[in-house]
C-alpha cells in the first residue's frame, strides 16, 4: 500500500497520529502440559508432588488408590521469552502390574518423571527395565527426567551421582537426586521438565512408539484389581 509525502505507510502514519493506537500485547496463553509420575511404590512420588505443588511433607503414608490429579502454574524461561504453563500432574499407582491404570494414565501426556529410591536398587532397575519401555510404548519419547529420591537418607552421593550421569548421558534427558523430605531440588526438577515440554513443542521431533519386550506375566488378582480400577478411573 501507499505511503505519504513523509515515506510512512498507513500503520506508521496511525501511529504518529494517534500515538494511543499501538497493537496490544497479545495476551499470553499458557501451555497446557500433562506430567506423569512413575515409579515403583513407594519410592516418593506422591511426597514429591505435595511437596511441589502445596510445599508440604508428611510422613503419614498415604497410598495412592488408582490416580490422583494434581494442577501447577509456573512461569518458564526469561523475558522476554517467557511462557507460562499448567502443569496437571498425575499421581499414578505405583505398583507393577496396574498395567491398565497407568496405561490409561500414559495416554496424551508430555513429560514424564520416572522416579525411584536412591536407597532401593531394584526401583532404580525398575526405571529402565519396566517404566521407561510401558512409556515409549504407548507414548513414544516424550520429555522426561531421572529423579533419584530420598537423597536426605544418603551417606554419601558419589554412586548416586555417579549413577544419575550415567542415565543422563544414556538418555539424553536431565537426571537430579530430589528430596521430597527438605524439599531438595523439587522444584527445578519439574521446571527442568518443562523446559524440556517448550524445547519439545518449539522443535517437535517425530513421535514413535518402539518396540519393547514383551511384558512379564502378572498375578491375576492384580490383574483382575487392575481391570476394575481401570473400568472405575
Ligand atoms: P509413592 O507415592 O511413590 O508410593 P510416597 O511414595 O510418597 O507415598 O512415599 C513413600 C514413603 O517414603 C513414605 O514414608 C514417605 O514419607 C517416604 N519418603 C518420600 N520421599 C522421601 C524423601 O525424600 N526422604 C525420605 N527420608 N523419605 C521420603 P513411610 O515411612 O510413611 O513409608
Ligand atoms: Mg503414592
Amino acid at each position: 500500500f501507499s505511503g505519504n509525502s513523509r515515506g510512512e505507510n498507513d500503520g506508521e502514519r496511525l501511529m504518529r497520529v494517534c500515538p494511543r493506537c499501538e497493537p496490544e500485547a497479545m495476551p499470553r496463553v499458557p501451555i497446557k502440559a500433562k506430567i506423569l509420575l512413575l515409579g515403583d511404590g513407594a519410592v516418593g512420588k506422591t511426597s514429591i508432588i505435595r511437596r511441589y505443588v502445596v510445599d508440604h511433607y508428611s510422613d503419614d503414608y498415604i497410598t495412592t488408590i488408582g490416580t490422583k490429579v494434581m494442577k501447577k502454574d509456573l512461569t518458564l524461561g526469561r523475558e522476554p521469552n517467557e511462557v507460562d504453563m499448567v502443569m496437571q500432574i498425575w499421581d499414578v499407582l505405583g505398583q507393577k502390574g496396574y498395567g491398565g491404570v497407568q496405561e490409561t494414565a500414559a495416554k496424551g501426556s508430555q513429560g514424564v518423571l520416572f522416579v525411584y529410591d536412591l536407597t532401593r536398587e531394584d526401583t532404580r532397575r525398575s526405571v529402565e527395565e519396566y517404566w521407561m519401555p510401558m512409556v515409549w510404548r504407548l507414548v513414544g519419547r516424550i520429555p522426561m527426567c531421572f529423579v533419584g529420591n530420598k537423597v536426605d537418607l544418603l551417606e554419601s552421593r558419589t554412586i548416586s551421582l555417579e549413577y544419575a550421569y550415567y542415565l543422563s548421558q544414556k538418555y539424553g534427558a536431565p537426571a537430579v537426586l530430589t528430596s521430597a523430605k527438605t524439599g531438595e531440588r523439587v522444584e527445578e526438577t519439574f521446571r527442568a521438565l518443562g523446559e524440556k515440554i517448550v524445547e519439545t513443542i518449539r522443535h517437535p521431533a517425530q513421535r514413535l512408539a518402539l518396540v519393547t519386550p514383551p511384558q512379564e506375566p502378572v498375578d491375576r488378582l492384580i490383574r483382575v484389581a487392575d481391570k476394575i480400577m481401570t473400568d472405575f478411573c
